[in-house]
């Protein structure tokens, strides 16, 4: 009895300090409530229907509430970025391709704060159109090669001190990349912002808060992680091998999130791609499925501004939906790819996030999404918005490099 009653007494104590406790995440599709988007194609209560209206009324209007209710502003480049090229090797992969690494200095000198880019660009072209991606664990766990550099920064931030060369290698498909006349262009995400809660404090947010004319709570990490990817545009638009007008900016999960809001910011990628981003991403925030509002804020509180806190227990209140954000990216071609067992992204939403954002394209006479029905595994849809569901998990696969190939074969070179 005594023993019951402390299990009692200490149940009813968690529920009272941790509401969430209670609320676990739904994972059953027959338990999905019914829900109401905000409407994409409307505002003030009047239709949008052309692409000036879209253009100069509706898609600033849906920036500004991802900007104060969600992930808070990018702010530009800093005046005193500049960038040095560490070392350069014509004759990699074979012969195949260039390989490159620079620093990009976000101020003067060379002491401050900086991101170090990996660059593969191929051989064969004058100019090559380049994908451009962050990676979670440092750019000498993206290929094997030996001679990429372990940065100081990674040795002293990474909490994983081992040094797993390659790695991460299936995720970034060089090779596949430089045979199809793509580069790649990658750099390691906590360069900018360590990925924890107090990460800000010795961060770009906080270093570069009064170069870049903004404060920490006016940004949240994915914005910071956006604005790095940004960056590596300013680089790549003055390399000579770089076609600049075709760069298409990917990312995976967290990374997939932060490329949205980037691109959403910045017009110079021709084209996106959102692999498993969900939550935060492109899966619809009001489809309670898999990972939540709730439950994002409470294990990142620091990926978003303080006034998406506002939403966990309120997600009808939100002014946008992810719908919203995928549209944003219209008229340049948008791929959003799930996995079968990533359930926790809830690939159903995501799904209907880009069908739903689809109806922008039409503005400007592009198609999208087919129909609102999934499409079958492993089988892409769509044309200017396109979306696969992939067997396997929470990943990045040739299967998906291999999609994204043929997509920018299509829409961008
Ligand atoms: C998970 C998180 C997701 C996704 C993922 C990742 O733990 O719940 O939102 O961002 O991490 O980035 O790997």
């Amino acid at each position: 009895m005594r023993l019951l009653i402390r299990f009692l007494t200490a149940t009813m104590f968690l529920l009272m300090t941790d509401g969430v406790a209670a609320q676990n995440e739904n994972m059953d599709e027959s338990k999905v409530n019914p829900y109401t988007l905000p409407d994409l194609l409307s505002s003030n209560g009047k239709k949008i229907s052309n692409v000036k209206q879209w253009e100069r009324s509706r898609k600033p209007e849906i920036l500004s509430l991802y900007q104060q209710h969600v992930y808070g502003r990018i702010p530009g480049r800093p005046s005193a970025m500049h960038f040095i090229t560490t070392s350069i090797d014509r004759n990699a992969l074979q012969g195949k391709a260039t390989r490159k690494e620079v620093t990009i200095h976000f101020t003067a000198g060379e002491q401050g704060p900086s991101l170090h880019l990996l660059l593969w660009i191929p051989n064969e072209r004058i100019k090559s159109p380049v994908f451009v991606g962050l990676n979670f664990d440092g750019n000498h766990t993206t290929h094997a090669d030996s001679t990429i550099t372990v940065t100081e920064k990674w040795k002293t931030t990474s909490k994983n001190k081992a040094i797993l060369r390659g790695s991460q290698s299936t995720r970034w498909q060089v090779d596949t990349l430089i045979a199809h006349g793509y580069g790649l262009a990658t750099a390691w995400y906590q360069d900018v912002e360590r990925d924890d809660s107090t990460g800000w404090q010795t961060g770009i947010r906080t270093t570069l808060q009064e170069s870049l004319q903004i404060t920490p709570k006016e940004w949240g990490a994915l914005a910071v992680w956006g604005w790095a990817n940004s960056r590596i545009m300013d680089y790549l638009e003055t390399d000579e091998q770089v076609d600049a007008k075709r760069v298409i900016l990917t990312g995976h999960s967290r990374l997939g999130k932060a490329a949205l809001w980037g691109a959403a910011n910045d017009k110079r990628f021709a084209a996106i791609i959102s692999n498993n981003s969900g939550e935060g991403g492109a899966a619809l925030a009001r489809r309670n499925f898999g990972e939540d509002v709730k439950r994002i804020n409470r294990a990142f509180p620091h990926w978003f501004i303080g006034k998406f806190k506002d939403y966990s227990f309120a997600v009808d209140q939100l002014p946008v939906d992810q719908h919203m954000l995928l549209a944003t990216m219209a008229p340049r071609p948008l791929y959003v790819a799930s996995a079968l067992e990533d359930a926790w992204a809830d690939p159903k939403g995501e799904f209907l996030s880009a069908w739903h954002a689809s109806s922008a394209y039409a503005l400007y006479v592009k198609k999208g999404l087919p129909s609102s029905n999934m499409p079958p595994v492993n089988s892409p849809a769509g044309k200017w918005v396109r979306y696969h569901i992939r067997t396997g998990k929470h990943d990045v696969t040739l299967f998906d490099w291999q999609q994204y190939i043929d997509f920018a074969d299509e829409y961008v070179k």
